[in-house]
């Protein structure tokens, strides 16, 4: 672990993390058009407004995972084996994971790994599962699992499960989605199982909806970033001065997330200077949506193949288990 840069361990990530923030950010802020990574979106403060997001009337997205996880885990963890290792690449509220975790039983589940930036939240998320399962061996990971997924082979008679839920595979453009499925495919080994969580496509009306809540949640999370970089990057953005913007785009179908400058300004990060026309955005996050040929044609370009999928009533949401072709 990194020592916290000073003052409050909660506030600042590691030194490492801080200065790939720095970096990435000074990079995307450097291109035309303007653009930053979702990841950062996921401070303490994203983080909360993430958790409302997900409670929100219009955001289906975590309920229908939710639903197929409640209605379907004996089924979706029927095939993992005999002894099963879980690695989750991103840990967030545990909710889904949980759920499988119990399907599986002590007698099944050797050990859970979550692997995530932030050694904090991985740390708290940890203990709390720790308290509540008293027979896991949870043993964390810190890494930037869009980088690099330093996981060790499982044990003897021990199979991989790599769960990837929530559509985090949507914020990777498809290229970058099939390398980092591979990636997955790599870690659960040839006898693992990589299972994943995709939104699927759907009345455009309704996506846009969920990204454009009637509270403006979103707008917050969206905007938090801005207060984010003011924060940890010593920026000067107005926050009030960027507008939420959200929209689906149906050839690629993604939804694209925007803060447009609502006049020309200037604004300061890390002591370089960046220029804002009136109307120029800043994309924060694309969201893929899918169907299911799509999904098995990148499930297959990373070398993987479709060996289920469960979706939820309305077909919303597809939870896919894929195997490697071997
Ligand atoms: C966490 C990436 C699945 O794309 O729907 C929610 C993030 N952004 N509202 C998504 C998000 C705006 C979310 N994922």
């Amino acid at each position: 672990m990194t020592p916290p840069e000073g003052g409050l361990a909660e506030a600042a990530p590691g030194g490492g993390a801080r200065e790939r923030f720095r970096a990435d950010t000074l990079e995307g802020l450097g291109l035309a058009p303007k653009r930053l990574a979702p990841k950062y979106f996921y401070d303490r403060a994203g983080s909360l407004l993430f958790d409302e997001i997900c409670d929100l009337p219009e955001y289906y997205v975590t309920r229908a995972e939710t639903s197929i996880i409640q209605s379907r885990a004996q089924e979706i963890v029927s095939s993992w084996g005999r002894r099963v290792r879980v690695v989750e690449p991103g840990a967030g509220s545990f909710t889904k994971t949980r759920l499988l975790l119990e399907a599986l039983g002590p007698e099944r589940c050797v050990e859970y790994v979550p692997v995530d930036i932030s050694s904090e939240h991985l740390a708290h998320a940890a203990s709390q599962l720790r308290a509540d399962y008293p027979w896991l061996k949870v043993t964390p990971a810190t890494a930037d699992f869009s980088v690099e997924m330093p996981i060790p082979a499982a044990g003897d008679g021990v199979s991989t499960v790599l769960y990837f839920p929530g559509s985090t595979i949507g914020n990777f453009d498809p290229e970058e989605a099939s390398l980092l499925l591979a990636r997955f495919r790599r870690a659960a080994g040839p006898s693992g199982t990589v299972v994943v969580g995709i939104d699927l496509k759907k009345d455009p009306a309704v996506l846009h909806a969920a990204y454009n809540d009637a509270q403006g949640v979103t707008a917050a999370f969206n905007r938090n970033l801005l207060t984010r970089m003011n924060r940890e990057l010593g920026a000067d953005f107005e926050v009030d001065a960027f507008a939420h913007y959200a929209f689906y785009e149906p050839v690629r179908g993604r939804i694209e997330m925007h803060l447009v400058s609502s006049k020309r300004q200037e604004v300061t990060v890390s002591g370089r200077r960046f220029r804002f026309a009136e109307g120029e955005s800043i994309r924060t996050e694309c969201s893929y949506k899918y169907d299911l040929p799509a999904a098995e044609r990148l499930a297959r370009s990373a070398g993987l193949h479709l060996l289920d999928a469960w979706l939820d009533e309305a077909r919303r949401f597809a939870v896919l288990e894929l195997r490697p072709v071997l």
